[in-house]
């Protein structure tokens, strides 16, 4: 089926059927019987009608997801023990591009840990339980067990006031370094439902809801993290970060995203992936 896209005149259909007085849950009745997909149909009534739109979350979705205090849209949050600046939010999807998450002194303290224990990075292996070096993550990686300085306690405790997300809902921080040429090509974060191995890595605090990329360095050029949906290139900048939610394990999230490669210089970030329950 050839992929629908939600144009101006779509749009306008819906606020014209919303002042007619149709309920948002009637209107996405309409689109589905005329054949719109139902994740592309809900994401148009988002992006048309944003909080009014009120709509029963599809099955299977996750209800409440990590997301900062943001009702007042204040230029800085509380994170307990820093105030981070908020410079970009996209409601739909949820992106929010926060700045000064963290000191350059707490970005060095974290590559110069990491840099001792970096390995060619994996990716859940296509048909097979495990992992394996794939050619689309040309980056080096490693994990930190969760809490296990307490730099990383203290930054995992501040991810947590932020997002308001437990702590233990959160997997160990993952550090990429990618040299020039080095990229992460488009994927999704979440577990794919279709993948052998996802049934197993479930049961470890359920699906992944969100994800915070923390850039650890500035590169001189290049490693933009994208979001090919949307047509949006996050710059990496020390310190600063970029997290997105997803309430299931779908493309109609349009939280499909990438490391573009780097063209001069090197580029550390650290992720932060939330699960829906305790990752143990
Ligand atoms: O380094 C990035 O910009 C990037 C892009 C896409 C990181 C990840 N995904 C990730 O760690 O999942
Ligand atoms: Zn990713």
């Amino acid at each position: 089926m050839s992929q629908q896209v939600i144009t101006p005149e779509l749009c306008e259909w819906i606020a014209e059927q919303t002042r007619a007085g149709h309920a948002s849950e009637s209107v996405l009745a309409a689109m589905l019987g005329s054949g719109w997909d139902e994740g592309v149909a809900r994401q148009a009534l988002a992006r048309t009608l944003g909080q009014s739109a009120t709509l029963t979350p599809p099955p299977g979705a996750t209800v409440g997801l990590p997301e900062p205090e943001m009702s007042r849209f204040t230029p800085v949050i509380d994170a307990g023990d820093r105030h981070v600046k908020v410079l970009m939010a996209l409601r739909q999807p949820r992106v929010i591009v926060f700045g000064d998450l963290l000191s350059d002194e707490e970005c060095d303290g974290i590559t110069s840990l990491a840099g001792k224990r970096l390995a060619r990075s994996e990716t859940v292996a296509t048909g097979t339980e495990g992992s394996e070096v794939n050619a689309a993550r040309t980056s080096d990686g490693m994990f930190f067990e969760r809490c296990e300085t307490e730099l990383i306690r203290t930054i995992e405790s501040r991810i947590a006031t932020l997002l308001r997300w437990p702590l233990d809902h959160g997997e160990g921080l993952q550090v990429l370094r990618y040299r020039p040429g080095a990229e992460y090509q488009p994927h999704y974060d979440y577990f794919d439902p279709g993948h052998v191995s996802t049934p197993s890595i479930l049961k470890r605090g359920g699906q992944r809801v969100a994800t915070l990329v923390i850039y650890l360095n500035t590169p001189t050029a290049g490693g933009a993290t994208i979001f090919p949906d949307i047509g949006l290139d996050v710059a990496p900048v020390k310190g600063n970060a970029v997290f997105f939610s997803y309430d299931r394990p779908h493309p109609a999230t349009q939280t499909l995203h990438g490391g573009a490669p780097v063209i001069e210089g090197e580029k550390w970030v650290a992720t932060k992936w939330l699960r829906q329950g305790v990752f143990t």
